[in-house]
């Protein structure tokens, strides 16, 4: 089925250190994501650890919430006909060792916790961090 989604995408802080940002947003454009919203920021680790709250149980919780705070990101809207699934392919897997060939996190992932990008999971999630980052 295909329908017109929205979805939180950020480029973390080991890919703004390394000026990928126009690269990883040609991969979006060329794919027919639409850049909505956009801006670059850096957030505190209070912050992060309430966007990535549902991983609180987890052993890499405490790392996670440092590293997306320890850099400017850029924090994006992407629109298209399914936007959630599209940006998780784009995107490849958490790991990029594991990742397929062409996607963001095979072409610019440096380990599983420097892995370029964030996208949001399912349409609901995606709602939520939407709001998390672009209240209106
Ligand atoms: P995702 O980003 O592909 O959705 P999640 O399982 O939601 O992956 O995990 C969120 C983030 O936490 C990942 O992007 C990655 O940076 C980090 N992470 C996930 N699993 C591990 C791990 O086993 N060790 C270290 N960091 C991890
Ligand atoms: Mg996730």
């Amino acid at each position: 089925m295909s329908k017109v989604e929205q979805t939180l995408s950020i480029i973390k802080p080991d890919a703004v250190e390394r000026n990928l940002i126009e690269n990883i947003k040609s991969i979006f454009t060329k794919n027919n994501l639409v850049i909505k919203e956009n801006k670059k920021i850096h957030i505190t680790k209070e912050e992060a650890a309430e966007f990535y709250k549902v991983h609180q149980s987890k052993p890499f919780y405490d790392n996670l919430c440092l590293y997306l705070s320890s850099g400017p990101i850029v924090v994006m809207v992407l629109e298209g006909i399914n936007a959630v699934s599209l940006n998780r392919e784009l995107m490849g897997a958490t790991d990029p060792k594991n990742a397929e060939e062409n996607t963001i996190r095979k072409l610019y992932g440096i380990s599983i916790d420097k892995n370029s990008v964030h996208g949001s999971d399912s349409i609901e999630n995606a709602k939520k961090e939407i709001n998390f980052f672009f209240k209106d």
